[in-house]
């Protein structure tokens, strides 16, 4: 092939891409089945790996390139977004309509009915059909500048159907599986779950790397552009358009003749937004010709031509079939209600968390109890309120157990703590959970170890503490359920691989209340061996920026315990890595100079700086040309300024942790 023929074919390979990723993604009627797609897509991979001059950057294999960022540039916003007014009320609509009357002289007015997405608004710029840049709303009048981060999505095109110039609007969302599969990861990694799915949208969109933001199934639903089009004279032939370009719209748009004709639209949806895969907070009303929106024009706030109707948040009404109790990792007994099985914001709901005992009080819950439930952002629903009206005198009032349901065990609550707990630290339900936690992917990573294997385990008494893990032998797993000779290897492979994972892991799997993966991680820094850890004070350990008098405490705690103890003794005679990595030769930041300036969340200043030295780094406090690395936290001073200047690398406190867990 001559090179104008090879470019020829890999044009031809992206526009085919980008046609099925279109059919696949924004339409959801693919054309031809994945494997043929990936095919494909391989095909021009490897096109591409072997002509690297005539790759670009918006071919479809590009989504994801580019640095970590430092931190997002600052854009200044065109125009400026708006944000909409709401209306809580049928009175509050009409009153919007009777204004929009009034303003243009007209009888009666067309709009537009729109979702209102719960997510998080951004404008994207192209130029001559390709995409430039992406925003964030900000305050509406800055933004951040995302752009990195908007590529990875995959319904956002990079090359448009025509090469105009244009500025569109969308809300980034994530829908409700993605949302709720990120969660069970983050859960099983000890990391803080999300609250929503809004929230778990922002915080993929605020990621500096965007190899993180790929891995996040974010979508986007453009509902209003500037185009450059004068045939052009209502906001649908806009969404129109904007489909032809080849954007994602939202397909339930209704024209709506008149504002009863909107009040219909709003009534149909608060039921049917139950159903949706996204979240939604209310619906979008617009006045529909452009010229009206224009006579209208906009106050200081937002447009005249549009109005917001806020849903209240979202609830169901079912039955309490049971309260059950159950028992974690610490101990801890938490109420569960069971209920009729009933549909609730894109999900069937059979549980709902009764938080603790005096949450039951409260409210007055009782099995065969009515009761209306809410997913206010959380994942587990809760329940807010019994119906007393609808009780019929048969039901029953829950007391909380006086014996762990599980081992029979002394349930204690103590003095100011609203949380009940077994005290019997060898209570099967919190072995397995401590087990199942310790071998999770982000403690000691056993694969295989999952919780069937465990409960198994536990349950037929070959192992009664992590630590028994460790002399399990194949003859008794092909003992249990289901488990085949090849399985039973895989699994004793994957114990022993785990000896060498590194202390702060071995930390974070012991399970020590109030321990996650980071703190875990600051303790192996400042405390290399177990027997430092062991032997340190609440004092001493509250001296650490990032731990509070609540850690500090339950670290002691688990350590005076003689159980503990011996656990330790045990994981130490079967090789698990209890102690740091010795760095041999130079140390890692040998000769690298540090500055530091603006607060840091996670480390006093004086804790940073020991950290350096620690690794062979220096940390002095002002900056010039033989500074290496300038940690900027919050606010950062005029030593930034000076930072970025001298051309001097800038870490965000995220980054510099990064790096000495690195070393
Ligand atoms: C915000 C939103 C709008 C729409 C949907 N979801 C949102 N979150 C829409 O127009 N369909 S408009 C808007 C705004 O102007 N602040």
């Amino acid at each position: 092939m001559t090179d104008k023929n090879i470019k020829e074919e890999i044009e031809k390979l992206r526009d085919k891409i980008r046609r099925h990723a279109h059919l696949y993604y924004v339409l959801d009627k693919p054309e031809i089945p994945d494997a043929q797609y990936d095919q494909i897509f391989r095909e021009l991979q490897e096109l591409e790996k072997e002509y690297p001059n005539l790759v670009i950057p918006d071919s479809p294999t590009q989504r994801v390139g580019g640095e970590p960022l430092k931190s997002f540039k600052t854009v200044t916003h065109k125009t400026s977004l708006l944000s909409l007014d709401n209306a809580f009320s049928k009175q509050e609509l009409i009153d919007f309509d009777r204004r929009v009357k009034e303003g243009l002289g007209q009888e009666k007015i067309e709009y537009v009915g729109e979702l209102k997405i719960d997510g998080l608004a951004v404008t994207l710029t192209y130029k001559n059909g390709k995409f430039v840049e992406g925003s964030t709303r900000g305050d509406g009048v800055h933004g951040e500048d995302i752009t990195q981060n908007l590529r990875t999505i995959n319904t956002i095109p990079l090359v448009l159907n025509e090469p105009i110039d244009l500025e569109v609007r969308g809300e980034v969302y994530l829908p409700y599986d993605a949302f709720v599969k990120i969660n069970a990861e983050r859960e099983e990694a000890g990391d803080p779950k999300f609250a929503n799915p809004r929230n778990a949208a922002a915080g993929s969109l605020r990621q500096l790397d965007p190899k993180v933001t790929a891995t996040r199934p974010l979508d986007i639903f453009i509902y209003y552009g500037i185009v450059p089009q004068s045939k052009i004279t209502t906001h649908s032939e806009v969404l129109e358009y904007l489909k032809d370009l080849g954007f994602k719209v939202n397909p339930n748009i209704r024209l709506c003749n008149g504002i009863a004709a909107v009040e219909k639209y709003v009534k149909d949806w608060e039921e049917k937004r139950e159903n949706l895969q996204y979240e939604i907070d209310g619906i979008v009303i617009k006045v529909n010709r452009l010229q009206d929106q224009k006579a209208l024009g906009n106050t200081s706030r937002a447009p005249r031509w549009a109005i917001a109707f806020k849903y209240p948040p979202m609830q169901a009404e079912t039955t309490v079939e049971d309260i059950t109790v159950q028992v974690g990792r610490t101990g801890a007994i938490t109420p569960v209600a069971h209920l009729k099985p009933t549909h609730l914001a894109g999900v069937v709901v059979k549980r709902a968390t009764l938080h603790n005992e005096d949450q039951i009080k409260r409210l007055d819950i009782r099995v065969g109890d009515q009761v209306k439930i809410q997913r206010a952002g959380e994942v587990i629903p809760e329940v807010v309120e019994v119906v007393k009206g609808k009780r019929k005198g048969d039901e029953k009032v829950f007391h909380m157990p006086k014996r762990c349901p599980v081992c029979n065990g002394e349930i204690e609550r103590l003095p100011g703590e609203a949380v009940s707990r077994c005290i019997n630290a060898s209570c099967p339900a919190q072995v397995k959970e401590r087990i199942r936690h310790f071998a999770t992917r982000e403690a000691m990573d056993i694969e295989h170890v999952g919780p069937a294997i465990v409960e198994q385990l536990v349950d037929k008494g070959v192992i009664s503490d992590v630590a028994d893990l460790y002399s399990i032998n194949k003859e008794t797993l092909v003992t249990l359920e289901r488990l085949a000779e090849k399985s039973a290897q895989n699994i004793i492979d994957a114990i022993q691989a785990s000896k060498e994972r590194p202390f702060e892991r071995v930390l974070y799997a012991l399970g020590i209340r109030h321990v996650g993966r980071h703190i875990a991680t600051i303790l192996a820094q400042y405390y290399p061996a177990i027997e430092k850890v062991m032997n340190t004070s609440e004092d001493d350990l509250s001296k650490i920026n990032a731990i509070g008098p609540k850690i500090a405490a339950s670290i002691t705690h688990f350590f005076k315990q003689k159980g503990n103890h011996h656990l330790i003794e045990k994981l130490n005679a079967a090789g698990v890595t209890l102690k740091s990595k010795e760095s041999s030769g130079p140390k890692p930041l040998q000769g690298k100079q540090f500055v530091f300036t603006g607060g840091l969340k996670n480390y006093s200043r004086p804790d940073a700086e020991e950290l350096v030295r620690g690794l062979g780094g220096n940390a002095s406090s002002s900056v010039s040309k033989k500074t290496d690395y300038v940690v900027a936290g919050e606010d950062p001073g005029s030593k930034y300024d000076k930072a970025k200047k001298l051309g001097v690398t800038i870490l965000t406190e995220e980054e510099f942790t990064k790096l000495i867990k690195q070393k």
